[in-house]
Order: C-alpha cells, then sequence, then structure tokens
C-alpha cells in the first residue's frame, strides 16, 4: 500500500481513489461491462472508440474506461467470486455519480443438454449456493446451524428490460457466424467455490457435495447455469436501493452433463463477439443523472 488511508469505514486515499479498485470519480463511467479475466477485458476493449483511462489496481481490479459508438462506458475485471463482486460493485458505486447499469460476461458450467460448450446463456435471475462451513465445524457456535452442508438461497431477480435487449443482441452477433445457440428465460446459480459447491467431487476433502446439484435443481428446476458472481451482482443490485440496474450472460465453457469442455478457438471467436453484444446493450440502456458531456472530466 502507497497511498495514507484516513477513513477507517470507507478507506480512500487523500486523492479520492477507493482503496481496492484504485479509482476515484470521473475514471469509471455510468455503463459498465464487467468479466473475471484481464484477457477478456482487454480484448473487448478493442471495440472501443477511444480509451480516457485504464488503470490495474494492486489488488488485480483492471478499469478500462473509454467511449463505444460515442457513450461512455467501462470495462472492468474483477477476478472470481462473491466477495470480488462485492469490492467492485460497492467501489463503484461510491466513485460514480448518478445511476449504473452493469452487465457481467462470465463463463459457466452448463446443466442443461441444451447448452454444450460454446452456448450462450442470459438468465432471468440467480442464487447463490454456499458452504455451511458450521456443518464441518466440531463445535459450531449457533443451534441446528450444522445440519444442511450447503444453503441454497432464494432468487435475485436481472434487470428484464437490460436481459431481453441483452439477449437480442447476443443473438444477433451469433447468428451470422453459426454460433450459439443463446439460451433465455433460465436462473444462473453463484457457487462460493468452482469446487464444493458447484458439486465436483474431490477425494483430497471432505464435502458432502454429491447431491448439491440436484438439491438445487429441486429448488430451482429452471437453473441452467453455475459460475461464482452473476447472482451476487443481481443480489447487490436489489439492495442498492434502486440505483444500479444488471443483467448478465455467460459462455458456456464446461457441460457438466456431457462432462465436456471449450476449446480455445471457440473462446476466441466467441469473446469479442459477445463482448460487442454486451457494449450495444448497455450503450441502449436508460439512465437517470449519467455523468457525461462538457461537466465530466474523464481520468
Ligand atoms: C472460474 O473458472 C471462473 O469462471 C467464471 C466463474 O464465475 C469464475 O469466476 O467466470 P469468469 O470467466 O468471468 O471468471
Ligand atoms: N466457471 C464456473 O464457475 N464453473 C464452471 O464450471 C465453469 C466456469
Amino acid at each position: 500500500m502507497k497511498e495514507t488511508i484516513q477513513n477507517a469505514n470507507f478507506p480512500r486515499d487523500a486523492e479520492g481513489h477507493v482503496y481496492h479498485l484504485h479509482v476515484k470519480t470521473g475514471q469509471v463511467a455510468n455503463r459498465i461491462l464487467t468479466v473475471g479475466d484481464h484477457v477478456r477485458a482487454r480484448a473487448i476493449a478493442q471495440h472501443l472508440d477511444q480509451v480516457y483511462f485504464e488503470h490495474s489496481s494492486q489488488r488485480g481490479f483492471l478499469t478500462i474506461t473509454g467511449s463505444y459508438q460515442g457513450t461512455p462506458v467501462s470495462i472492468m475485471a474483477i477476478g472470481m467470486g462473491n466477495p470480488m463482486m462485492d469490492f467492485f460493485v460497492r467501489e463503484t458505486r461510491a466513485v460514480v455519480e448518478g445511476d449504473i447499469a452493469i452487465i457481467r460476461f462470465g463463463s459457466c458450467g452448463s446443466l442443461t443438454q441444451k447448452a454444450g460448450p460454446g452456448a450462450v446463456i442470459v438468465p432471468q435471475g440467480g442464487y447463490c449456493i454456499r458452504r455451511n462451513i458450521d456443518y464441518f465445524c466440531d463445535e459450531p457456535m449457533q443451534k441446528n446451524i450444522e445440519q444442511q452442508a450447503y444453503l441454497i438461497s432464494g432468487n435475485f431477480a436481472a434487470d428484464k428490460v437490460m436481459t431481453e435487449q441483452l439477449a437480442t443482441s447476443v443473438s444477433k452477433v451469433l447468428a451470422p457466424h453459426q454460433l450459439g445457440p443463446v439460451l433465455t428465460g433460465g436462473l444462473n446459480a453463484d457457487g462460493c467455490s468452482f469446487y464444493s459447491s458447484q458439486g465436483r467431487l474431490d477425494p483430497q476433502f471432505w464435502d458432502d457435495n454429491e447431491q448439491v446439484i440436484t438439491e438445487a435443481l429441486a429448488l430451482h428446476p429452471d437453473t441452467q447455469s453455475l459460475e461464482m458472481e452473476t447472482s451476487m451482482l443481481f443480489h447487490l443490485a436489489h439492495c442498492s436501493k434502486g440505483t444500479i440496474r444488471a443483467a448478465g450472460c455467460m459462455q458456456v465453457f464446461a457441460d457438466r452433463v456431457n462432462n465436456g469442455f471449450i476449446s480455445p478457438e471457440m473462446v476466441a471467436k466467441l469473446e469479442p463477439l459477445v463482448g460487442q453484444a454486451v457494449l450495444d446493450t448497455l450503450v441502449q440502456v436508460k439512465l437517470e443523472n449519467e455523468m457525461q458531456g462538457p461537466n465530466t472530466v474523464w481520468a
């Protein structure tokens, strides 16, 4: 850490940079495409007309802000898992004035025969599957908390209008290339782990997860995808007091039904196209009090 931080409740440096993303007001746009990995972010950034600002933080968050078809957008790589989504959403909310639209473009495992490797899923909502560590604890502190190894939450809806526009845009860019299919109308599940809570069996650990996918499907029969951030995004948008709208899409990397995995060649074809569709969708979203025009000093 290089800077002096004054506020222990919501840490920022003297210039107003938030602690983990290391961005300040004027460096992040109201329309944000977020991904897990830096390579995907940079591939999609090729679509920008110009780049105003770029920063890779000490904690691994990459922010690229520029314009797409004349509209300010940010592309942000945040790493993996619900905590990284929490850092990203809260610290972004702290530095952006006005409403925010966020679309996550990730990769996922598929739970449906209809979506093999290379399919794209646009979920209408999502929930979380969290490992209940008290189940594995010799001395749990709360009564009865130890009974289930995995806790399956209720559903959080994605923004309906953005989700419909996103599904239309993704279908439109993929159709000429005979890529897809694009699946809509189902749910995403965020696992707190790529392994245990996504039902991957690992003989090196005590996980009791043989039934976790069956249990999730019994509660949420429309589940199509398993990944690690999108449901948390929907949850935080739900708790943002109406200031954040969110949608998501994911390319199927792991076919959990037939045990297949996507090829690097397919990823190279799919990512720039889906990224373009996400940007096309983001610039259509109607937002209140957006920072743009002569009053915003970018970067
Ligand atoms: C696991 O391999 C990672 O891939 C998925 C999961 O959500 C998790 O972050 O998303 P990304 O491809 O965006 O990282
Ligand atoms: N990302 C995940 O979280 N799970 C998968 O199976 C594939 C990508």
